[in-house]
């Protein structure tokens, strides 16, 4: 039976919209979960929604709004997002589900019945913020964690004997060094714990939303107790079903931020030991998003959503970026140039362009069939170094990442991209490509396929953590569906002489100058909208964003600020949209679309592929060699598969067919029009 692998992100609360900072975690536990299905792991990997406790139902309030409407809609959105960036969970927990709260109740009978849990009175501080009792004096006191002002909660309550856990717990972090991860993480936790534990206060008396405490109605359960839980009440703990509990508890990695720690390490396992449960494998917490220096947070107002990085460069430029850029365990500072300028330098120059050379050198000299690699006179030394380059890859990759570092393995990985594109500089294919000698076939053969056996061995490397883009590389590579790929067979090599490579087309096309810009403006539009309720949509309507490529229509990049009020636009706002003569190379009827032609077009610099709407005014025939003129930097979107880099511009008649926009001089491709 193969291994299993039970991973969790924390249950994020419906009081405000998902940013990239919940996005960061999911995407992390995706990476980690995608990367041991490709070990062959068992593999389950749960997300899902914190619902209940004061601050819900004060968020609620606010927004005029049942806790329970709030609620359904909030969580929804965080469901929708994921889904649309195609995150790989395999559940999704809401804490307002039937199961989860037959679950808590069972948890906190087993609790009770086991003598942990006694009844008392709570008078001090809380922060219903963090939902933390607190340890200050006076009313309004600052909160020691997040300094917002404290209540005074008097009530009565249930408590939890966490006392009785000191020692168990200490004993545990010991015995269990990587218990608690990083070190910092667990040092903290050790003199926490070291310091003293005081009982817990474990219900409120005061409120009503929440799960009813068993056999005492007026109570509900404190929301950590309920949060935390969710962990076994998604796998049936407390139903007839325990199949899947019995099959993945404990659960392998809880993942969080580094604010919960406490909640995870201290009061979870302690809670779980009360209920003579098994305890879960590690706990990693990672460190906070920033961005303007401070952690990102709807209360700060200074999220970025990560929706619009979708909409701009797709869902992969974001996962990329968050785990090469950021130390994991350590802050990172989100930012917009940031993003761009790692998405250009390592994406589009770097796997991009590899890829592209690459696969575009052994269609044209090879037919698209991978050549052989010779073994005798036309064999080099630096063709044995790249082969080495990757084998060390191969192994430093997998011993970085399984240890969290993400962004050290991610440059491990790059640096065999770097050697790789330095090396096609060096050993110029190209010029060998226009020899017919038997002795420049063989070396370009061998260039080539050692080109592609490398980014054969990149691609399937990276994939847990660009699986879109590397998904498409593989398949352009020849191989068909990279998920049914097994990581613990990579080696050099393997790359089988003659395999056909599929339809060769850029992944990653190059963000240009405007492209921060816009980010920055759709960030800036929406933030009023953002403060209004949320709008309910269905996970099932979300479609997965290609990479670099736009989900649905993109929003318009000239904003409310920049839009006179009679609907003109400045003379600034035009400038941004270029226009430019184009020559068409090539254009054939796209398969199974009666109006779309792919075109390729020459605007001077690159030739683009362009999928346009002209094909019943248009005969592919009577566009070869014709002067066009595209919108050069409009965003790539793809169109019945194919990626379209561009629009061109035509006279768009009501009722009528499109007239291509042309010219009565003759004109230079490339030129800009203005
Ligand atoms: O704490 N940087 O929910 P929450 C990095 N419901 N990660 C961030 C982040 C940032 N700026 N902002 C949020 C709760 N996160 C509880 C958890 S678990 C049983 C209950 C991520 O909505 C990070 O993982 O406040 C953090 O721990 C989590 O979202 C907090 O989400």
């Amino acid at each position: 039976m193969s291994e299993k692998f039970y991973i969790t992100t924390p249950i994020y609360y419906v009081n405000a919209r998902p940013h990239i900072g919940h996005a960061y975690t999911t995407i992390a536990c995706d990476t980690i979960a995608r990367c041991h299905r490709m070990l062959g792991h068992d593999t389950f990997f749960l997300t899902g929604t914190d619902e209940h406790g004061q601050k819900i139902e004060r968020a609620a309030q606010a927004a005029n709004k049942t806790p329970q409407q709030f609620a359904d809609e909030v969580s929804n959105q965080f469901r929708v997002l994921w889904d649309r960036m195609g995150l790989t969970y395999d559940d999704f927990i809401r804490t307002t589900s039937e199961r989860h709260k037959r679950g808590v109740q069972a948890l906190w009978r087993v609790i009770r019945d086991n003598g942990y849990i006694y009844k008392g009175s709570y008078s001090g501080q809380y922060c219903v913020y963090d939902e933390l009792y607190v340890d200050v004096v006076g009313p309004g006191a600052p909160c020691p964690e997040c300094g917002r002002p404290t209540e005074t909660v008097q009530e009565e309550n249930y408590f939890f004997k966490l006392s009785a856990f000191e020692d168990k717990l200490l004993k545990l972090y010991t015995e269990q060094p990587d218990f608690i991860r990083p070190e910092t993480r667990r040092n903290e936790v050790i003199s926490f714990v070291r310091s003293g534990l005081r009982d817990l206060s474990v219900s409120r008396s005061t409120f009503k939303w929440g799960i009813p405490v068993p056999d005492d109605p007026k109570h509900v359960i404190y929301v950590w107790l309920d949060a935390l839980s969710n962990y076994i009440t998604a796998l049936g703990y407390g139903s007839g079903d325990k199949a899947k509990y019995e099959k993945y508890w404990p659960a392998d990695l809880h993942m969080i931020g580094k604010e919960i720690v406490r909640f995870h390490c201290v009061y979870w396992p302690a809670f779980l030991m009360a209920a003579g449960l098994p305890l879960p494998e590690a706990i990693v917490a990672h460190g906070w998003l920033l961005f303007e220096e401070n952690k990102m947070s709807k209360s700060r107002g200074n999220i970025v959503r990560a929706e619009t990085i979708l909409d701009v460069l797709g869902a992969d430029a974001l996962r990329y970026f968050l785990l090469r850029e950021v130390v994991f365990g350590q802050d990172g500072s989100f930012s917009f140039d940031a993003l761009v300028q790692r998405y250009n330098s390592d994406l589009a120059n770097g796997l991009g362009n590899l890829a592209s050379r690459t696969l575009t050198m052994i269609s044209r000299y090879f037919r698209g069939e991978v050549p052989y690699p010779s073994h005798s006179a036309a064999r080099q030394p630096a063709d044995d170094e790249i082969a080495e380059v990757a084998r060390k890859t191969i192994s430093e990759f997998g011993s970085l990442f399984a240890q969290y570092q993400f962004s050290r393995a991610l440059e491990s990985a790059w640096s065999l991209v770097a050697a790789v594109n330095k090396y096609i500089v060096e050993t110029e294919p190209w010029t060998l490509g226009e020899q017919q000698d038997e002795m420049s076939r063989s070396r370009l053969g061998t260039i080539l396929y050692t080109s592609a056996e490398a980014l054969r061995i990149v691609t399937a490397l990276v994939h847990p953590v660009i699986p879109d883009s590397t998904a498409r590389i593989w398949a352009q590579l020849g191989l068909g569906d990279i998920k049914k790929f097994q990581l613990t067979t990579l080696k050099w090599g393997q790359l089988q002489l003659g395999t056909k490579l599929g339809n060769v087309e850029p992944v990653f096309p190059r963000a240009d100058k405007i492209t921060i810009e816009r980010m920055q403006k759709m960030e800036d539009q929406p933030k009023a909208a953002l403060a209004e309720e949320p709008k309910q949509e269905h996970a099932t309507q979300a479609q997965p964003a290609a990479p670099g490529t736009q989900s649905a229509a993109p929003p318009p990049p000239v904003t409310a600020a920049s839009t006179s009020v009679d609907g003109k636009i400045s003379i600034d706002d035009f400038a941004k949209i270029e226009l430019r003569v184009g020559q068409v190379k090539l254009a054939e009827k796209v398969k199974g679309a009666d109006k779309l032609l792919r075109l390729e077009i020459d605007i001077g610099t690159e030739v683009r592929q362009v999928v346009a709407g002209i094909a019943e005014a248009y005969t592919p025939e009577t566009l070869v060699g014709r002067k066009v003129v595209i919108v050069a930097n409009l965003a790539p979107r793809k169109l019945r598969g194919l990626e379209s880099n561009g629009m061109i511009v035509a006279a768009s008649l009501e009722g009528g067919k499109p007239v291509l926009c042309s010219f009565l001089e003759d004109v230079p491709v490339g030129a800009r029009l203005k």
